[in-house]
């Protein structure tokens, strides 16, 4: 059913805009909240319009108080350009030179004339598809960029052939899926790369192949050719420039590792990354040696026959996860395979070399300091990364676990640098089922430091004379139905004699108990309102009608925005809005007594591609269309780089920035949720979500996501939402699949991430995840939500579920039940419709849900859109 599809695909990607130019004169104005007339009338800020490079400042304090910023016109505002420039200084972070022989970067005299080929060129990505995608003003790509860089372009005739390709290419693919049934059974469908035979030009001074993959939400990652592998084209290409041109770099404009096997004739390999809005000029710079690469993988790059296939993938029944904590790393350096490309692993132009200069034990937080020496031509960054091998006394441990990592400031040659790094031992305590708690075995622990996983020095070893129990739980996740795999360990006698040596002391650590029956909070406010407003409380904002509450559920404050919070109460809405590569709102609205609206409708082109023409004629005619002469204002949000490349600079501070640039668009266009970071571990290369998430590795995983939540929410009224909890770790199947995973590599693998971000930055929400935890769903496990979530980390914020979908017809899975997920103590059940509206309702009618249970959710929700009034 065509129209059914324009339903359920409004619910699953609300909010998707794009460009439209409209020429005005930029103007800002700063009116009060939609309907509200009242609002912006007591605050009294008459002055509606301000034009902006005459009396430009927008005030900070008169936004928040007086709701989003409204700008007009066609010019570049100035928050665009602050925000690209801030972006610019940090963008070669993210990148990882793999590979390098000195050719790279260009000198002065280096030729300007370059042979530019690959799929990246002119279709560079700056992010990936689905909530990823974020609508910023313009976009160069790499062949505009190096045009803008003062290069002359050689290939114009190739690229312009191989357009024609690829728009055949892509058309047979939208034929394919249109013959598929069309819309949303091809949600997330990517087009692999075609093979082609094209004339080019073999033998040279300088020439670059862009290679580029797109994936996203909805879909895995194939392994197979032009997907994760190369094309027989691409292969050929590539070999034959790096073999033919005196200076050639391979690089890669992807959002996670490719096979790159068999290139042995390539010497110069960049993982550009994708960068968002600045994507192409990163490169440009760090081509001709203006910015420098000093990123570092965060997911190991290997043969695709080498990643471990323990555990099963992809599968559409249920997904079990056997391979236990061994993932990514912890997996290779356990069994001891050799990689290509190792997790922590990236060169720099530049060489350093590292020295321990000394080690300490303080309680049980150990320290360390290197010395890090620029021994090379070029500036550079370096990153230290301080690993822990524990002892497999009584559990089996993997060789070794990241615990922390620093990155030098910018070195000259032969400049110095001596780095400083911490942890503390009972964070890294491993998990033991048998007695429901994290413990610090007996024996030897091991702390090693190094520039990758695969050269690091011990610097450090800490006895611990009997075992410790860190903390006493209880366990909550249920049975896998297996056991998890456990390696053979032949780890290499290591002579640590001349190692440093220290003794814990046991009293340094303050044993834990948790107290799971704590009650919970109930406002006093939330206990006087009727049943109906607390119900709607705990829904999201909906509209009544049929139609309208699946459409509507969106966002009517602030245009594009993926939601809100029930204006019940006289309470504000609470405005939520996609990410996580920026906020993903409308570029272009109106405004009229309804509120809001994205005019071009809630679907991007990519999307609208998997219609036919019929269908894709009625989702354009229930586009809202302004009335003549009404205003159209803009909401250009800057693209920030994808989670991968975020990760892969090693670099907290520079996170942290990226939460500040978006903490400030948040307070201009009135968003207060961002519903990001998202920051499932990368259990397989394939997940088709991969590029949003951060690391195979829960420990950078968490300490990016703390440092992007800081730079947030250190911004009045905005706030993250770390997504998706938990263990959600392929898109294939996710709505009803079941992610089979032991108690300890949940909370030491796929849970550790949330804590310590929870911890550290007090996120102030909590998106749960699509799929099922051995068999129960994630948004109805109280045993997840409350009582590892809130009794165990201690979090405070509220909890909602991910954008469930409801199915009508003839479905073999029941609808979802709004009040099974308050029951677990979910706040807010999104996007919410009147059907969810009504089951609370009926469920405190048939006493399945307490009133108790109602108002604590509601009073979650209740304090948050009160703290926002502030
Ligand atoms: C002003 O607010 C009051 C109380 O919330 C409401 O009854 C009235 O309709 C509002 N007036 C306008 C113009 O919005
Ligand atoms: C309102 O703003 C305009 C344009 O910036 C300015 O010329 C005018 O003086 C302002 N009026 C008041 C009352 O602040
Ligand atoms: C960033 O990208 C934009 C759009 O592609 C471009 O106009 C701008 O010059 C770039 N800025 C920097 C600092 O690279
Ligand atoms: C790490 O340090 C070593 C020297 O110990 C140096 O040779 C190497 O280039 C550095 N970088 C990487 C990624 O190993
Ligand atoms: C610890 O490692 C040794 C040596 O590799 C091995 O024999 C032993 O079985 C391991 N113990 C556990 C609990 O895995
Ligand atoms: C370990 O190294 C020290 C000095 O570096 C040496 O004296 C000792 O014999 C070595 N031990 C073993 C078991 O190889
Ligand atoms: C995975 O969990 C589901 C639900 O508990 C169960 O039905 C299934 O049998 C499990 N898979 C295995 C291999 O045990
Ligand atoms: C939780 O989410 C899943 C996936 O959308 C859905 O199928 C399930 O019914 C939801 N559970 C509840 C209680 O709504
Ligand atoms: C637990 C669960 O719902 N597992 C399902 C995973 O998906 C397959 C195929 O759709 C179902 O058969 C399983 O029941």
């Amino acid at each position: 059913m065509k129209f059914f599809n324009i339903l359920v695909i409004a619910l699953l990607l609300i909010n998707l805009a794009f460009a439209v130019p409209i020429k005005k004169k930029c103007i800002v104005k700063n009116k009060g909240e939609i309907g509200n007339k009242n609002d912006s009338e007591e605050i009294g800020n008459n002055n509606e319009s301000e034009e902006i490079g005459n009396n430009n400042e927008a005030d900070d304090d008169k936004k928040a108080i007086n709701g989003p910023t409204r700008f007009e016109g066609d010019e570049i505002f100035p928050y665009e350009t602050e925000h690209i420039n801030t972006l610019a200084s940090y963008t070669s972070e993210c990148t990882v030179l793999l590979k390098k022989n000195g050719d790279f970067p260009l000198t002065k005299k280096d030729t300007r004339k370059v042979y530019l080929y690959g799929n990246g060129v002119r279709k560079t990505i700056k992010g990936g598809t689905g909530s990823g995608d974020v609508n910023s003003r313009s976009f160069d790509n790499i062949e505009t960029a190096f045009t803008k860089g003062g290069f002359e372009i050689l290939t114009k005739d190739f690229l312009d052939a191989y357009d024609e390709i690829y728009e055949k290419a892509n058309k047979e693919f939208q034929e394919e899926l249109n013959s598929n049934g069309g819309g949303f059974l091809n949600f997330g469908a990517i087009m692999t790369e075609p093979d082609y035979d094209l004339p080019y030009v073999k033998e040279g001074d300088l020439a670059i192949y862009v290679l580029s993959r797109i994936s996203g939400e909805g879909t895995d990652r194939k392994p197979i050719k032009g997907d994760l592998f190369l094309t027989d084209t691409e292969r050929k290409m590539i070999n034959d420039l790096a073999k033919g041109f005196k200076k050639f770099m391979l690089v890669l404009n992807t959002g996670g590792p490719m096979d790159l096997s068999d290139l042995d004739s390539v010497e110069n390999v960049l993982v550009l990354s994708q960068l968002g809005v600045n994507t192409s000029n990163t490169l440009v710079d760090v081509i001709t040696g203006a910015k420098y690469p000093s990123g570092k993988l965060a997911t190991t790059w290997t043969k695709y026959e080498d990643y471990q296939t323990i555990g099963d993938f992809a599968e559409k029944d249920d997904t079990n996860y056997k391979e236990g904590i061994y993932v990514g790393y912890r997996y290779f350096d356990t069994v001891n395979t050799d990689v290509m490309y190792p997790f922590g692993f990236g060169l720099g132009y530049t060489d350093f070399e590292y020295e321990i200069k000394s080690a300490k034990l303080n309680g049980e937080t150990f320290e360390v300091k290197t010395n890090v020496k620029n021994v090379g031509k070029y500036k550079g960054k370096e990153v230290m990364e301080l690993y822990l091998s524990k002892p497999n006394t009584s559990l089996d441990e993997p060789y070794q676990i990241l615990v922390n990592f620093a990155k030098t400031k910018e070195l000259k040659p032969k400049q110095k640098d001596t780095v400083t790094i911490k942890f503390k031992l009972s964070d890294f305590a491993s998990y033991d089922t048998k007695t429901a708690t994290y413990i610090l075995d007996k024996g030897d622990y091991v702390v090693r430091v190094g520039n990758s996983s695969r050269n690091t020095k011990p610097c450090g070893v800490i006895k611990v004379k009997s075992r410790i129990d860190v903390r006493k739980v209880d366990n909550k996740l249920g049975d896998p139905g297996f056991k998890d795999y456990v390696p053979e360990l032949n780890r290499k006698k290591e002579n640590l004699s001349k190692v440093k040596k220290f003794t814990l002391n046991a009293k340094s650590i303050k044993k834990e108990v948790i107290d799971y029956e704590k009650p919970y909070e109930i406002n006093e406010a939330v206990k006087a309102l009727t049943l109906e407003e607390k119900a709607k409380l705990v829904i999201g904002a909906y509209v009544e009608d049929a139609i309208g509450s699946l459409i509507g559920a969106a966002s009517t404050t602030v245009a594009g925005a993926a939601g809100e919070t029930a204006k019940v109460a006289g309470l504000k809405p609470v405005v939520m809005a996609d990410g996580p590569a920026g906020l993903r709102l409308a570029k272009s609205y109106f405004l009229d007594e309804t509120g809001a609206h994205n005019l071009q409708g809630n679907l991007p082109e990519s999307m609208m591609n998997l219609f036919d023409e019929e269908t894709k004629k009625l989702i354009e005619e229930s586009i809202p269309k302004p009335k003549e002469g009404e205003p159209i204002y803009h909401q250009y949000a800057t693209a920030i780089p994808i989670g991968t490349a975020i990760a892969q600079s090693w670099n907290k501070e520079f996170a942290r920035i990226c939460g500040d640039i978006v903490g400030t668009e948040m307070e201009m266009f009135g968003v207060q949720l961002w519903l990001a970071p998202a920051l499932n571990i990368h259990r397989s290369i394939l997940c088709g979500r991969n590029f949003e998430y951060y690391s195979e590795d829960p420990y950078i995983s968490g300490a990016i996501t703390a440092a992007i939540t800081s730079g947030v929410q250190k911004h009045k009224n905005a706030f993250v939402t770390l997504k998706h909890f938990a263990a959600n770790n392929q898109e294939t199947n996710r709505y009803l699949n079941s992610s089979n995973v032991s108690e300890r590599a949940m909370r030491e693998i796929y849970l550790k991430g949330f804590e310590i971000a929870v911890k550290e930055a007090n996120p102030k929400a909590i998106m749960t995840s699509y799929n099922l935890i051995n068999g129960i769903h994630s948004n109805e496990s109280k045993d997840l939500t409350s009582d590892i979530l809130r009794k165990e980390f201690g979090y405070k914020g509220i909890v909602m579920t991910d954008w469930v979908m409801k199915m009508e017809g003839d479905y073999k899975y029941p609808n979802p039940t709004a009040y099974k997920v308050i029951k677990a103590t979910g706040d807010i059940f999104m996007p919410g419709s009147k059907a969810d509206y009504e089951n609370v309702l009926e469920a405190i009618k048939n006493n399945e849900l307490t009133m108790e249970e109602l108002e604590i959710s509601a009073t979650r929700i209740y304090n948050l859109a009160k703290e926002i009034e502030n």
